[in-house]
This record gives C-alpha cells, sequence and structure tokens, in this order.
C-alpha cells in the first residue's frame, strides 16, 4: 500500500522530504502540497513533476480524501495550528521541529492525540537515527564506558541570515541536542544556565553568538553545549560523552584525506542538508513503515516535542535572567509508551 502525503510548506525542508519521498524512498506518494507562499507550492510540483493537487491553504490540504498522511514543514510559528487540524481529521502527521513554539502548544497536541486514542504524531528528531548517535547510544547502553558523567556538545552553523536572533539559538539550533541528548543517556533534565562567551565580530548586533549551555540532568549529569553559529568554517556537530571508565565521542564526517601543496587537510561539510541526509531517509522511511505495519508512527512522538519545547522555554529564560532555570515536566501520559527509537 502506498501512503499517499501531502505536505503544508514547501521551502528548504519541505523539498528535501519531497525529493527523497519521490526519488530515494519507498512506500510513498506527494499528492498534494501547500504553501503560503501559493507560487513556492507551484514551484516544487513543477521542479520535481508531481501529480499532485497544490491546494491554497493546510486546511483544504488536510481535508482532501486522498490524503493519507501531512509533512508539516512550514514555519515553526505555523506548525500547530496544521498539526491540530490534522490530528482532528484522524490522519497521520510527521511534523518538522518544533511541535509549536511553546510548551502549552504542544500541551494542546498532546491532548488532541490523547482525545483521538492513539498515536499519529511522529516529531522531525532526526538525530535518533544517525547511526554515528545509535552507536555512541549503544556504547552508553553497553556500560562500555561505565556511567555517563559529562557531555560537552557543540552545534555550530558557518553563518546565519538576518532573522535569527538570539533566542533561535535555542528553540531552532540546540533543540536538536535537547532532544538528542536526553535520549542518549536515558535521563531527564533537570535545569539551565547559560553563558555568553565574548561576542565574534562575525555576529550581526543584536545576535549573541556564541552561547553556552550548561544543563543538568535528574542523575547529575553536567551537559555543555556550545551554540555557535557563525563559527564561519563549517556545519559541524560535536558531541562527547565522559563516563567513569572512558570516554565516547560521534566519529568525525567521513571525507577524503589530501596531501597537497604541503599540507595533509580533510572537508568539513559547509550545510546541514548532507551532514544528516541518511538520518532524514531512515525517520521517513520509519515513519511510512511503522504506520503500516502497526498502525501508530515509532519515532519521536509529541511528548518529546512537549520536552523540548519545556527544556528550549527554561533555555530563553535562562537567556534572559543569566540564573539557573529549573526545567519542569508533567507526568508523562500512557499514551507515549516507549517508541522503538527511544529502545534503540
Ligand atoms: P523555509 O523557510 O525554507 O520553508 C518554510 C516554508 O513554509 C516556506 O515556503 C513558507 O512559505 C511556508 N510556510 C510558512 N508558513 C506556512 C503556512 N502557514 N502554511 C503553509 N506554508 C507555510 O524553512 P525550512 O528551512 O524549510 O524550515 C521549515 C521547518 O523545518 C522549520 O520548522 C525548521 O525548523 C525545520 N527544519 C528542520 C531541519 C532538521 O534538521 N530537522 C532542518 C531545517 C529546517
Ligand atoms: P523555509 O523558510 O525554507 O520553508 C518554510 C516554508 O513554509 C516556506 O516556503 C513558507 O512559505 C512556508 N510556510 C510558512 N508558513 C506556512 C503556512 N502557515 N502554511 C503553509 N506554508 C507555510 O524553512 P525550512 O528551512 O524549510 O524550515 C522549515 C521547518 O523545518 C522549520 O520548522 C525548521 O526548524 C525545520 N527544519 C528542520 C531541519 C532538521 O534538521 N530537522 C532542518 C531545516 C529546517
Ligand atoms: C536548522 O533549522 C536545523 O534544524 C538543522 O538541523 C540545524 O542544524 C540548523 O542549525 C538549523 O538552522
Amino acid at each position: 500500500m502506498t501512503l499517499k502525503i501531502g505536505v503544508i510548506g514547501t521551502g528548504a525542508i519541505g523539498r528535501e522530504h519531497i525529493k527523497r519521498i519521490t526519488q530515494t524512498l519507498a512506500g510513498g506518494k506527494i499528492v498534494a502540497v501547500t504553501d503560503v507562499n501559493q507560487e513556492s507550492a507551484k514551484q516544487a510540483v513543477e521542479q520535481f513533476n508531481l501529480d499532485a493537487t497544490v491546494y491554497p491553504d493546510d486546511k483544504s490540504l488536510v481535508a482532501a480524501d486522498n490524503v493519507d498522511a501531512v509533512f508539516v514543514t512550514s514555519w515553526g510559528p505555523a506548525h500547530e495550528a496544521s498539526v491540530l487540524e490534522t490530528i482532528a481529521a484522524g490522519k497521520y502527521v510527521f511534523c518538522e521541529k518544533p511541535l509549536a513554539t511553546t510548551a502549552e502548544g504542544c500541551l494542546r497536541i498532546v491532548e488532541a492525540e490523547k482525545k483521538h486514542g492513539k498515536r499519529l504524531v511522529q516529531v522531525g528528531f532526526m538525530r535518533r537515527y544517525d547511526s554515528s548517535y545509535v552507536q555512541l547510544k549503544e556504547v552508553i547502553e553497553n556500560k562500555e564506558i561505565g556511567e555517563p558523567l559529562m557531555i560537552r556538545a557543540a552545534h555550530r552553523n558557518p553563518t546565519v541570515d538576518e532573522n535569527y536572533t538570539t533566542d533561535m539559538a535555542a528553540v531552532d539550533t540546540l533543540v536538536h541536542e535537547i532532544d538528542a541528548l536526553h535520549w542518549l543517556i536515558d535521563d531527564d533534565y533537570k535545569s539551565v544556565q547559560v553563558t555568553f562567551p565574548r561576542k565574534t565580530k562575525h555576529a550581526l548586533p543584536h545576535l549573541q553568538d556564541p552561547q553556552i549551555f550548561n544543563i543538568e540532568t535528574m542523575n547529575g549529569v553536567a551537559i555543555s553545549v556550545e551554540v555557535f553559529v557563525n563559527c564561519q568554517y563549517g556545519y559541524d556537530i560535536q558531541c562527547e560523552v565522559i563516563g567513569e571508565e572512558g570516554i565516547a565521542k560521534l566519529p568525525e564526517v567521513p571525507s577524503v584525506v589530501m596531501r597537497k601543496g604541503g599540507n595533509l587537510s580533510a572537508g568539513i561539510l559547509q550545510d546541514w542538508k548532507k551532514r544528516f541526509m541518511d538520518a532524514y531517509d531512515k525517520e521517513l522511511q520509519d515513519f511510512m513503515d511503522s504506520i503500516k505495519e502497526t498502525g501508530e508512527p515509532n519515532g519521536p512522538t509529541a511528548w518529546d516535542g512537549y520536552i523540548a519545547a519545556v527544556t528550549t522555554d527554561a533555555c530563553v529564560k535562562a537567556q534572559q535572567s543569566g540564573e539557573k532555570e529549573a526545567i519542569e515536566l508533567q507526568e508523562k501520559p500512557a499514551l507515549y509508551k516507549k517508541s522503538i527509537t527511544e529502545l534503540q
């Protein structure tokens, strides 16, 4: 059976996902698209030669009889309304991060799913599908480095555009580490404090860059994540877990090593699209396969989206206060039993 998919938001990642469904993955077909910029939706149909209808808005796309599942790849503030609309129609939804821009918004989605009675939502936290993170998790779970004590991580982009603001370091960028790290060590967050080192001359006046997020977990693990979005040299994701008996680290992204002109060198990626290409493929293949096999998506849940939103809210508060801010979650509803990616 082919899963018939409608896409809301045909920008950068919307088109990346359309491309992988159409050219790489098996079992899905794009049958509908929409974008607030209708020209963009029409261009996407032409670009990928889709046999798909362009709808004027998210509501009409969700309501279309031939749409089984929806991808929400619009900008963050629009996600909540499109996801709620899709749940109300009883259809599956893959939503890019953030699930909603506030914890309250995520809870409204959780409530809607509970009311529906089964899980329909998967959130685009693709690092859980990245083979290097999966291997790191195995090392930790097998106790090869003993209990984890500290984590040092970095999320670096070469540059960002002028619309990128200080809070987005947490909400748009750090959010991937927020989801990946609690999953990695199977722990919950307790508090966060933010420090602002000397600012780079490459950041615009309104942006604090770099930033360091010091997060404490319930088991006492000390996590330090550097977010540096004007680092100039490339797109670089680092993660090192320091345990009682050793250290485990994400491998470097493979690149041809060159000997040339008196130098020994290896390339560094410039763009997020390539770093997690395989993970995006796997997350969407898993979304489609698990729906077909079990009737529910397998990947990060609406509850994971809620955890991320509560944590990013605390991070933004900590950016503003300079103080240690608490990260407090409500009780996990029964609907969110362990998903397969949590068990990996
Ligand atoms: P983008 O700006 O390239 O594309 C967003 C598109 O959504 C635009 O075409 C815009 O016109 C459309 N749009 C906005 N509001 C809409 C609405 N209400 N209804 C229909 N269309 C609407 O943005 P980009 O980079 O593609 O990001 C989209 C989402 O994907 C964001 O939530 C972002 O955080 C997430 N993202 C996730 C990544 C990941 O690694 N998982 C990587 C890049 C983006
Ligand atoms: P983008 O700006 O390139 O595309 C967003 C598109 O959504 C635009 O075409 C815009 O016109 C459209 N849009 C906005 N509001 C809409 C609405 N209400 N209805 C329909 N269309 C609407 O952005 P992007 O880089 O593709 O990012 C989109 C989302 O994907 C963001 O939430 C972003 O955080 C997320 N993202 C995730 C990853 C990842 O690694 N998982 C990477 C990039 C982006
Ligand atoms: C983008 O929105 C993403 O989600 C990418 O994965 C991330 O690494 C990048 O920094 C963000 O801009």
